[in-house]
This record gives structure tokens, C-alpha cells and sequence, in this order.
């Protein structure tokens, strides 16, 4: 494998790890402000993020690449209300979607298909992710200042449940 393209999937990894990490910490602050469903749905959300990085592991594995994993760096743990951390949320899958577009773009400049072939299920991941995103922002904007609207949209995300992403469970 071309020795850049390899480098931005090892940093994929730390930045998948990170992904889950940054949830964990939302998962915090909601079960800390008694919005156990939120929570609940950050807690699925880093259950994912690790799935991301095992699936970009397995890929340098299977390509005979060396994994190389950096230290994980801190992420915030204080937030103002229950709208910061879904706002912080949709930056960082639009920071995640455009790191991923800069694997599909160092790949294809190497004609790197395979690469290119196994990056697609993650821009269609991202597709959904930043959409999920976006309508807790609007969601939470429109209707958060209203407890009993508040309490439905928590009871809403406690419902979400963790399922193996595609790649991973095919590899088994
Ligand atoms: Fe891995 O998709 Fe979110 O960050």
C-alpha cells in the first residue's frame, strides 16, 4: 500500500478512537444532567466509533500494513447546556467526513481501488452520521426549552440500540 494512504488510515484509527472518546464524554455530561437517554444514545455512539477503528485495524492487517497507534488526545468535559454537546457533535462528524474524503482523494491519486472500493461504506456512514447530527441540533433548538418536549426526546434516544457495523460482523 502506498506509505501516505497507510498513514492517514493509521490516523484514522486515533481518530476513530478519539470519535468514541469525545462520546463518552457527552454520555457523561447527559447522565450527569439526568438525561439517561441521551446518554444512552452517546453510549451506542462509542460503541460504533470502535467498530470504526477496528474495521480501518483489519484493513491495514489484511493489507500486511503495520498498525501504528498514537496517544489518544483529551476531549472536553464541561458543557453549558444540552445543546452543546449535539452542536459539538455535528462539527466533528463534518471534521470525520472530511478526513475520511482525504483517504478516497490520497488513494485515488495512487489508483489505490481497493482502498477507494473499501472506503464507500464510510462515505455512506458518514452520510447518515452527520444527518443524525443534524436533526438532534434542530430538534433539540426547536423543541429543548420545554420540558415535557425534552423528556419525549430522552425517552426517544434511551430506545437506541448498538448493532455490529456491516464490515465487522461480514468478517467474522
Ligand atoms: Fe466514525 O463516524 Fe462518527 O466519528
Amino acid at each position: 500500500m502506498d506509505s501516505r494512504v497507510a498513514k492517514l488510515i493509521n490516523e484514522q484509527i486515533n481518530k476513530e478512537l478519539y470519535s468514541a472518546y469525545l462520546y463518552m464524554s457527552f454520555a457523561n455530561y447527559y447522565e450527569e444532567a439526568g438525561l439517561k437517554g441521551f446518554a444512552n444514545w452517546y453510549m451506542t455512539q462509542v460503541q460504533e466509533e470502535r467498530d470504526h477503528a477496528l474495521i480501518f485495524r483489519n484493513y491495514l492487517l489484511d493489507n500486511d500494513v503495520k498498525v501504528e497507534l498514537g496517544p489518544i488526545e483529551g476531549v472536553e468535559v464541561a458543557f453549558d447546556d444540552p445543546l452543546a454537546p449535539l452542536e459539538a457533535a455535528l462539527e466533528h462528524e463534518e471534521f470525520i467526513t472530511a478526513s475520511i474524503n482525504q483517504i478516497y482523494a490520497a488513494a485515488d491519486e495512487v489508483h489505490d481501488y481497493r482502498t477507494m472500493n473499501f472506503l464507500k461504506w464510510f462515505i455512506d456512514e458518514q452520510l447518515e452520521e452527520e444527518a443524525n447530527a443534524r436533526d438532534m441540533v434542530s430538534d433539540m433548538k426547536l423543541y429543548g426549552k420545554d420540558q415535557g418536549s425534552l423528556f419525549a426526546m430522552d425517552r426517544e434516544a434511551a430506545t437506541r440500540t448498538y448493532t455490529k457495523a456491516s464490515p465487522l460482523a461480514a468478517a467474522e
